[in-house]
């Protein structure tokens, strides 16, 4: 149970974001969650008429004035950050020779200066805790390059180092860092729509949030590292 934690949700405007939220709510959890877009106060109020404390904050992770401000209204609201999920994420796929800066700079921008943004913002407050969880939504591409998606998965590969990196900073404050390395989610990732038909078999965005709560709720004296799971459906190396 996440009862009385206050849990900071990047992404949850829709997809594994909002999946994530609503099972924290359903925990006990009370929430922050960002989004970059107005869906986000859309979500808040759903959230909210289903029972949850939400604080709903319109903010681009890749944004670092809008990142400390988000912070800093969540602790003027609740006291506390237990917990960050950086889930907030945006891919495309296509050849290297097809990818422009602008692209490269975008993708890098949300995925992995978006979670160094988010992650530096609240330690000071964990810190004060000495006490706090971290989960990062990554990729099972940070840890297996895939073919047509090489800005994605660099973003991803960057996350791994920050993410293992901060872990062993952070760790004698009673901070633990881990990801969550899904392979394909039924979401709205890339300009597509959750439920389409060749998506059946996807993982669903419950499975992420499952991951994600197991995560964030396991026992004090343990932290979970990572977690990387699969549609049975899909090929992939194995190591
Ligand atoms: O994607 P989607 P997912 N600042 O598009 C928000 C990873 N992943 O749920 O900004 C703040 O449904 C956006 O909200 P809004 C992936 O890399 C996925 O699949 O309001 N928020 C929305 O809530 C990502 O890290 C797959 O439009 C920003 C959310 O992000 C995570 O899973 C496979 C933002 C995106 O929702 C969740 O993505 C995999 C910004 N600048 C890893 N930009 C997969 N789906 O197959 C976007 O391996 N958002």
């Amino acid at each position: 149970m996440l009862n009385e934690k206050v849990a900071v949700v990047t992404g949850a405007s829709r997809g594994a974001g909002k999946a994530i939220a609503t099972r924290f709510m359903s925990e006990g959890a009370k929430l922050a969650i960002i989004g970059s877009s107005e869906q986000i106060h859309e979500t808040g109020k759903e959230l909210e008429e289903n029972g949850a404390e939400v604080l709903s904050l319109q903010a681009d992770v890749s944004d670092e004035q809008q990142v400390e401000q988000a912070m800093k209204q969540t602790i003027e609201k609740y006291g506390k950050i237990d917990i960050l999920v950086n889930n907030a994420g945006i891919g495309f796929f296509k050849t290297v020779e097809e990818t422009t800066v602008e692209e490269w700079d975008k993708v890098f921008a949300v995925n992995t200066k978006g979670v160094f943004l988010t992650t530096r913002a609240v330690l000071p407050y964990m810190k004060k805790e000495k006490a706090g969880t971290i989960v990062t939504i990554s990729s099972d591409v940070g840890r297996r390059a895939i073919a047509n998606g090489s800005a994605y998965t660099a973003t991803k590969y960057a996350v791994q180092g920050f993410i293992g990196s901060v872990a062993q900073e952070v760790k004698e404050y009673g901070i633990r860092m881990g990801t969550v390395n899904p392979g394909a989610i039924d979401t709205y990732f890339g300009g597509s729509k959750q439920g389409e038909t060749h998506k059946e078999d996807w993982l669903k965005v419950d499975d992420i949030a499952e991951a994600v709560c197991y995560m964030a709720s396991a026992g004090k004296h343990m932290v979970v590292d990572e977690i990387m799971l699969h549609p049975l459906s899909q090929e992939y190396p194995r190591a």
